[in-house]
């Protein structure tokens, strides 16, 4: 009895630290903030979200400034895979992107909320969180 518990505890222990290793590198939340850092820039009064799209998107989720001008660009770079068929159903935007190229999506003046860009298999998906 004692050793099939002590089996039992080491079984589960090795699976938390398996789980607490793999969960911890997405959960980083210094890395997300550096991503949108990066991603997100306003020139000239006008919001730019970057997202590149090659075997998915990245950055996966941007935070942005609501209620001021915003463009989407969408750069491919070499792009064989489905993220090059994007589609953004909140503002009726289907389109096969170019395999390498930048395109430019004028968002208006996007209320509070998220902005959800997919594949057009739904397999790859970004976000981006305007506040
Ligand atoms: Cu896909």
């Amino acid at each position: 009895m004692n050793r099939t518990a002590s089996i039992i505890i080491t079984v589960a222990l090795v699976i938390v630290i398996s789980i607490m290793l793999f969960v911890q590198p997405k959960s980083s939340p210094g890395l997300a903030k550096i991503d949108t850092a990066q991603n997100v820039e306003i020139r000239e009064s006008v919001q730019y979200v970057t997202i590149n799209a090659k075997g998915g998107y990245s950055p996966k989720v941007s935070t942005a400034k609501a209620n001021i001008p915003t463009k989407l660009i969408v750069k491919t770079n070499g792009t064989y895979d489905c993220s090059s068929s994007l589609v953004i159903r909140s503002i009726g935007y289907q389109k096969v992107l170019p395999q390498t190229g930048e395109e430019i999506i004028d968002l208006g003046s996007p209320q509070t909320g998220t902005l959800q860009g997919l594949c057009s298999m739904g397999m790859y998906n970004f976000v981006v969180n305007f506040n």
